[in-house]
């Protein structure tokens, strides 16, 4: 599956402020196919697995708090090389520094509450489809 899917969370903040039907039109008409969606709300257990890579980072509690804090959108995109193409389209982590037009600069309001996850790489992008959507990986 090698570059040919990503993951990808529409988080708290965009959801509550009722964006996602936005945010999944800039999806679709940047190319991207999607494989799967699904509203979702994170245990404690699943924000803390997704973010392991960050368990010794001082934002870490903060962080898996606010994703446990409304509804959010899991959803695994295809598209030919999937994850650098979609981490342009959401702009860097912080939306202040996020280019002109990315989903992070339209609907990012901090840091934390960035409007949107992407996988950072191919390996994170299987670890992450697996955790929700793991019949994808066995195709
Ligand atoms: P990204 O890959 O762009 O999502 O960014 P990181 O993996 O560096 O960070 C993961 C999430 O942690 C970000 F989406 C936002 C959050 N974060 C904070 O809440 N505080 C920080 O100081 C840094 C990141």
């Amino acid at each position: 599956m090698d570059g040919k899917y990503t993951f990808t969370i529409i988080k708290p903040n965009a959801v509550s402020e009722k964006q996602e039907g936005k945010i999944i039109d800039i999806i679709l008409k940047k190319g991207f196919e999607i494989v799967r969606l699904q509203r979702h709300t994170f245990t404690k257990a699943e924000a803390e697995a997704f973010y392991d890579v960050h368990k010794d980072k001082y934002f870490f509690n903060d962080l898996v708090t606010y994703m446990c804090s409304g509804p959010i959108y899991i959803a695994v995109l295809e598209a030919e090389d999937c994850v650098k193409k979609y981490r342009k389209v959401i702009g860097k982590t912080d939306p202040r520094e996020a280019a002109m037009g990315t989903i992070r600069k339209l609907y990012g309001k901090t840091l934390r509450q960035n409007a949107v996850h992407g996988s950072d790489s191919d390996a994170s992008a299987i670890k992450e489809i697996k955790l929700f959507f793991p019949e994808i990986l066995n195709n």
